[in-house]
């Protein structure tokens, strides 16, 4: 049975994943590792283990490694595209050398380490369309450049160490559980608050503005296959292109209105958002992650779309 630590459990990704980890490898095998001073949802400190562990403070993981028996670790750590670039230096430190630390912590305890990547980790020369698996990948955010880093690390441990990295380079990812904070592609979430709760939204990308996306239930699956696929037939570790649909504003915004017909856009767009945007991939080929350890997506646009309009309408009590 495996012994897990998730690094960042309270975040929009970390939240949502301690729930179906705790499920299918119980509780008492799942540790929740959070910051000091973030709010711990009742729904996870009462139903198993919660540590205080920071990925810039490598004794402190270290200390939990040992005390839990740890051999897998999900590093879920990290400031989104639009706050990173705000916030430079803080974004390395967490994205790069706590990295390092949980890479020096797998190599020295034997543990397996998730971290993913994202689509953030291409940049302008990259083929926007149907990006492959191996391009170029010269990114010109501290988000996207942590980003690549992390890929490039995480291959280094294994090929030398022999450690076992795995990680996917994730689209835009949609929840209606834990609200997103500073990424470029939140404001696919963030539309849906505003439709369910009967309000206007002002998107900030423009229009013909398409990105890789994705429901979260998928992104979920996808980390748990990746991590008990068979080491042997992966040809790639960091990281897989995974995909499931690419949409822009005004595609979205059709499918909103289909279950409100007089829910209202407008754009007001948001210049470092629209740039970060504009150098992201259109849409992902993740041939390889289909191949080498059986991805497929069950969410579409539409389906997605129905699932969280049913959810926020219980959430926000509509
Ligand atoms: C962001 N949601 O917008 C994150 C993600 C691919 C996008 O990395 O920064």
């Amino acid at each position: 049975m495996k012994n897990i630590l998730v690094i960042g459990a309270t975040g929009q990704i970390g939240s949502e994943l301690m729930v179906s980890l705790r499920s299918l490898y119980g509780a008492e095998h799942v540790v929740g590792g959070y910051i000091a001073g973030v709010q711990i949802p009742d729904c996870l400190r009462d139903s198993g283990p919660m540590e205080e562990a920071d990925v810039t403070n490598s004794q402190q993981i270290a200390g939990i490694v040992d005390r839990y028996h740890i051999d897998t670790i999900f590093n879920l750590a990290a400031i989104l595209s639009a706050q990173a670039e705000k916030k430079p230096l803080l974004a390395w430190n967490i994205q790069i050398n706590g990295v390092l630390n949980l890479l020096e912590i797998s190599r020295e305890k034997g543990c397996s380490l998730f971290t993913p990547s994202s689509i953030g980790a291409f940049g302008d020369s990259s083929p926007k369309i149907k990006t492959p698996q191996d391009t170029i990948q010269r990114p010109r955010t501290i988000y996207g450049v942590s980003k690549v880093s992390c890929e490039l690390l995480s291959d280094y441990y294994y090929y030398k160490y022999g450690v076992d990295t795995r990680s996917v380079r994730f689209p835009g990812l949609i929840s209606y559980v834990t609200p997103p904070g500073g990424g470029t592609t939140d404001y696919a979430v963030e539309i849906y608050y505003a439709a369910v709760a009967g309000e206007k939204f002002y998107t900030p990308v423009s229009a013909g503005t398409y990105m890789d996306m994705m429901y979260m239930p998928d992104a979920l699956h996808a980390i748990v296959m990746l991590m008990e696929a068979d080491p042997d037939k992966l040809i790639h570790r960091n990281s897989f292109n995974i995909a499931s649909m690419s949409f822009d504003p005004e595609m979205i915004y059709a499918e909103i209105r289909k279950h409100y017909p007089d829910f209202e856009m407008e754009y007001r767009i948001d210049e470092l958002r629209q740039k970060i945007a504009d150098s992201w991939p259109d849409s992902l080929d993740d041939t390889c992650a289909r191949e080498e350890w059986g991805w497929k997506p069950r969410y579409d646009l539409s389906s997605m779309t129905t699932d969280m309009i049913v959810h926020l309408k219980q959430k926000l009590h509509k």
